[in-house]
């Protein structure tokens, strides 16, 4: 019997979405190295659906209908070259290739044009929502050919989460597009989670909140603008007693967040690309720096203001203040995250729906939100789309709201010294943007004194340089 689609790598992603597509009734021929946990998967879910064991890779591919569809699920880098490497030879053009591991995009770039050039369609994909996300439903961020997707596209949108009957899978782009929209995925998500880590702290220690109390504020937030999947199960973890000493749980969590790198290669690429997306890089530099323990040993003697928790009463309110700030945060970080977006799509020729991206965010991936309604609007139409998101009238009418408490809650955080370097980076570039002049004119200035760097004028066009260390004359460069 032949399968619909193969998938090789069954460590618990490939295992899940194996499930996933062996539930929604597609035949899936299953295939890892170590032939251990190709058995397991069949005889643990065997009867969940129509699963053809494969002991090698050539088992498999013969396995497959054709055009054949494969699914790589093998950890990212080398693996997956190597993995590739020895699939290839056993392919035969127009087979489709599909990455859903999670790759560097600059990667997936490379091995589409290798592949291609063997004939091969490879189509590299995100996928979020972890584990569950991948035998419940995930997000689906798959990029590669039309061709690709025309194969792979009804298998990957049965599989995926929806909403409205509406699949959280679409083709976005050629190539990289897929892997690169998964990494901005993780850059807002980690950004999303340093606010959120940031809301907790300012709750705690200046309004006085214990983790029980915090949690049922946040349900309530959940309730509210803010419903998301990551403020309910902030809700969840907050509200979790250890069981081993009845302590709360994040009590008695070593305060060292860890990274396995997407965060950082959206920095990383937002540098290249000269994008700003500070809030993304704070995020990314917080879990850094909560890491270095000998650095705030060495620091931890060192003098802050007096702390005085709030009154009761004024604690209430400062809650909702912080609700705001996390708002207006929220919408600050998701900007940057979509100016990343058009840049890498401009950059790389992608022509990426940036409404479409919102879509598929809506359920399945981790910072789902009805908040991505929102943005979808904003892009709906291609050629009103805003430059940046803060400008788009729902945006904009929100941070006219959020203001005030949002400068409130980081004027407190600074004189109460919490750091909240995720609110006050977000607010920092929301000032920034809506300045009439920014001091880049100084920087320039210097620029020029010491390199003859040269400056542009505000009142006349061309390039221009003054003798700083002769006559202070000007002349055009
Ligand atoms: P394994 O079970 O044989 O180790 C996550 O590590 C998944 O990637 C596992 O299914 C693992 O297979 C697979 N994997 C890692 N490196 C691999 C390689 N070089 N070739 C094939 N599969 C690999």
């Amino acid at each position: 019997r032949q399968a619909h689609i193969g998938v090789t790598g069954l460590a618990v992603m490939g295992r899940n979405l194996a499930r996933n597509l062996a539930r929604r009734g597609h035949t899936v021929a299953v295939h890892n190295r170590t032939s251990a946990r190709t058995r397991e998967l069949v005889s643990r879910f065997g009867d969940e659906g129509d699963f053809v064991a494969c002991t090698s890779p050539r088992e498999l591919v013969e396995a497959l209908q054709r055009p054949r569809r494969l699914v790589v699920m093998v950890k990212a880098g080398a693996a997956t070259d190597a993995v590739l490497e020895e699939f290839a030879p056993l392919l035969e053009p127009g087979d489709v290739v599909m990455d859903g591991g999670n790759a560097h995009f600059e990667d997936t770039r490379r091995r589409e044009a290798a592949l291609r050039e063997r004939g091969l369609h490879f189509a590299g994909c995100g996928i979020s929502g972890g584990e569950e996300g991948a035998l419940h439903g995930p997000s689906i961020m798959p990029g590669g050919s039309a061709e690709s997707y025309r194969a792979l596209g009804p298998l990957l949108e049965s599989i995926a989460a929806s909403v409205d009957g509406e699949p959280c899978c679409a083709h976005l782009g050629p190539d990289g597009a897929g892997h690169f929209v998964k990494m901005v995925h993780n850059g807002i998500e980690y950004s999303d989670m340093q606010l959120i880590a940031e809301s907790c702290d300012l709750l705690r220690r200046v309004a006085g909140y214990e983790p029980a109390r915090i949690a049922e504020v946040f349900r309530e937030w959940n309730a509210g603008r803010l419903d998301s999947y990551l403020i309910e199960i902030t809700a969840e973890v907050l509200a979790h007693p250890d069981a081993a000493t009845g302590r709360p749980f994040v009590d008695v969590v070593a305060d060292a967040a860890e990274q396995k790198g997407t965060g950082r290669w959206t920095v990383q690429t937002a540098l290249d690309l000269g994008v700003p997306v500070p809030g993304i890089g704070e995020a990314v530099f917080a879990r850094s720096l909560s890491g270095h323990g000998r650095l705030r040993a060495a620091a931890r003697g060192l003098p802050g203001p007096a702390r005085p928790v709030l009154h009761p009463d004024d604690a209430a309110r400062f809650a909702g203040n912080v609700e705001s700030a996390l708002y207006a945060s929220k919408i600050v970080a998701y900007a940057q995250g979509w100016q990343l977006l058009a840049a890498g799509s401009a950059a790389f020729g992608w022509d990426l729906d940036l409404g479409k991206v919102a879509a598929i965010w809506r359920d399945g991936c981790i910072i789902r939100a009805r908040f991505l309604d929102d943005i979808r609007a904003a892009y709906q139409d291609a050629a009103q789309a805003p430059v940046t998101l803060l400008a788009d009238p729902t945006f904009a009418e929100a941070l006219h709201a959020a203001q005030n408490p949002w400068r409130h809650v980081v004027a407190q955080a600074t004189e109460l010294g919490v750091p909240a370097p995720g609110f006050s980076s977000a607010l920092s570039y929301y000032d920034a943007l809506r300045a009439e002049r920014l001091p880049a004119a100084l920087v320039q200035g210097l620029r020029d004194y010491f390199g003859a760097h040269t400056y542009e004028r505000v009142d006349r066009k061309g390039t221009f340089h003054t003798r700083w260390g002769g006559d202070r004359g000007e002349e055009p460069a």
